[in-house]
């Protein structure tokens, strides 16, 4: 599947302030779900690295009305970007079908507002904060790393009363991580999906690409589609993408090489 990032904020890092006017953001919304979008999901904090908090109050308004225009327009699963419990609160009431935590429900209260409800979470691994996250990050094994954190959150969901099969783990790419730890933890997928949960990878327009290709923000659409097939081949589940109609037909060309793979090896 593919989600369609929806950044109602003054200053995300590709598309900051773009759809800050609510109908440019629902028109935004309408033609990623016409390109194949598979779930929308609605940002009110930019987590970029260098990006500052937002208070509660200001991100329940960019957030709340739009996905109740989204849901109630469109036929789309909605997902909001949040780390805040009481807009997970108001975006279960508001008809959201995922939270997506890039703190992974660790804020006091978090867990519980997620289990009070019935919607579908993703745990991300993030190392330090976004103002401060890209200084120094370090780690002695990356992978190994970021499965034991995801593995020690979704223990504390699991706890909490949140079914397993609500939970996607998603490794964070960038959040806190060199252009070499993100390739270890792409390289590494496979050990990530070993944990048993299914995995969202959000890899569209980052930094990688500009460390890796020395190309501007504007310049990394090639770069981003070939890292989410990659990423679709090795088995996530939902890709997170700026680009829909390109990311949805790399998604496809993963998916039926995958089915054409499983035939192989059943020996048809
Ligand atoms: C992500 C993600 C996210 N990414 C999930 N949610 C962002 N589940 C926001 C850079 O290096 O991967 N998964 N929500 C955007 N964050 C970043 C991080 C943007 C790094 C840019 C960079 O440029």
């Amino acid at each position: 599947m593919v989600m369609g990032v929806l950044n109602v904020t003054p200053d995300s890092f590709s598309d900051g302030g773009c759809y800050v006017d609510p109908g440019l953001a629902m028109a935004r919304a309408k033609e990623m779900v016409d390109e194949g979008a598979d779930i929308i999901d609605i940002g009110g904090e930019s987590t970029r690295p260098g990006a500052p908090a937002v208070p509660a109050a200001e991100e329940l308004e960019r957030v709340i009305p739009l996905l109740r225009e989204i849901h109630d327009t469109l036929e789309v699963m909605v997902s909001v970007d949040t780390s805040k419990p009481e807009v997970m609160r108001a975006a279960v009431s508001a008809g959201a079908g995922m939270i997506n935590d890039v703190r992974a429900l660790r804020a006091p209260g978090a867990i519980e507002a997620v289990a009070d409800s019935s919607v579908q979470v993703c745990l991300m691994h993030m190392q330090g904060e976004p103002r401060t996250m890209q200084d120094n990050p370090r780690y002695s094994n990356v992978v190994a790393e970021v499965g034991d954190f995801l593995v020690a959150r979704a223990t504390a969901c699991l706890a909490a009363g949140i079914g397993r099969e609500r939970i996607f783990f998603d490794p964070g790419f960038g959040f806190g991580k060199t252009l070499a730890h993100n390739l270890e933890l792409m390289a590494g997928l496979d050990k990530l999906l070993e944990l048993g949960f299914p995995l969202l990878v959000g890899v569209s327009r980052k930094s990688m690409f500009g460390a890796l290709l020395e190309r501007e923000v504007d310049e990394r659409l090639a770069g981003s589609v070939a890292m989410a097939a990659i990423a679709a081949w090795s088995g996530a589940s939902i890709i997170r993408a700026h680009d829909i109609a390109q990311t949805k037909d790399a998604v496809r060309v993963a998916a039926a090489l995958r089915g054409a793979r499983q035939k192989t090896r059943n020996g048809a």
